[in-house]
């Protein structure tokens, strides 16, 4: 079993690619990347961003591509427009079934985009996803709803599912996730008081993905993935998840 991630690389490991290949690696799944941005950071502070230029992006689709029979995928920090329409025209060439984390800005508050980002996603990335997944504030900017309470953000997930699958992660919702599929579903979990919180939308992202890869329903894979990021989120240390709980058996 095979997956992809496309997105950004945080060498602190908290977030980003290192934190997809852990996931996957804990649910048995090969990881394969195209890393789209270069950051410096740690879960403080984002020290700097460099943009790997389309050309050599493209060249790593390829790379993989060719070699590999990839069928899911998932993409994390994009940053700009001209990333989001070589990726979006990836994915399409390649029939890639995509999760998308809509990364806007850092758990530390620095910005993960350039102007119009939001725009660009949803014209060029969110009609072919199987699922986006994001947080409220990510949320409040696709839909143009402010999310006060779970009215609110039911009303952004409709509008944001007009164009995709859509689960608004819990996190800053008194712990409810909110789902539509067609239909709306809320899911209720206990909040940790943690600052190891790091890395959590890139780990769900990446959870869904593998556990879709692993055949798992749109439905059972969310179930599973909001299980697996809550022990990641347990059982983190250094102010990031630990999404090798599993294996580790902490
Ligand atoms: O958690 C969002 C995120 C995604 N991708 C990269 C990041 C971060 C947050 O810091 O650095 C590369």
């Amino acid at each position: 079993m095979i997956g992809l991630t496309i997105a950004g690389l945080d060498p602190s490991g908290g977030a980003g690619i290192l934190t997809d290949i852990k996931t996957f690696s804990a649910l048995g799944i090969h990881g394969t990347s195209v890393v789209t941005n270069l950051t410096a950071q740690n879960p403080d502070k984002v020290y700097g961003i460099k943009e790997v230029d389309t050309d050599f992006i493209s060249l790593q689709f390829d790379s993989i591509l060719d070699a590999y029979p990839i069928e899911y995928g998932k993409t994390g920090m994009l940053y700009s427009k001209e990333i989001i329409k070589l990726v979006s025209e990836k994915i399409n060439e390649n029939d890639l079934k995509i999760v998308i984390d809509p990364v806007m800005v850092a758990s530390s508050g620095a910005n993960l985009m350039n102007n119009d980002y939001s725009k660009y996603l949803k014209k060029y990335l969110i009609p072919n996803g199987v699922l986006v997944c994001p947080n409220i504030k990510e949320a409040e900017t696709l839909s143009g709803i402010k999310i006060n309470n779970l009215n609110d953000g039911i009303k952004a997930a409709e509008k944001i599912g007009k164009k995709t699958n859509v689960i608004i992660t819990g996190g800053h919702l008194n712990g409810q996730s909110i789902l539509y599929d067609g239909d709306i579903k809320v899911y209720t979990q206990e909040l940790i008081k943690t600052n190891n919180t790091h890395g959590s939308g890139c780990t769900f992202s990446a959870a869904v993905c593998g556990y879709l890869i692993k055949n798992y329903d749109l439905r059972e894979s969310i179930e599973k993935s909001n299980d697996y990021v809550y022990n990641s989120i347990k059982y983190g240390r250094y102010k990031t998840l630990n999404p090798l709980y599993e294996l580790n058996n902490l």
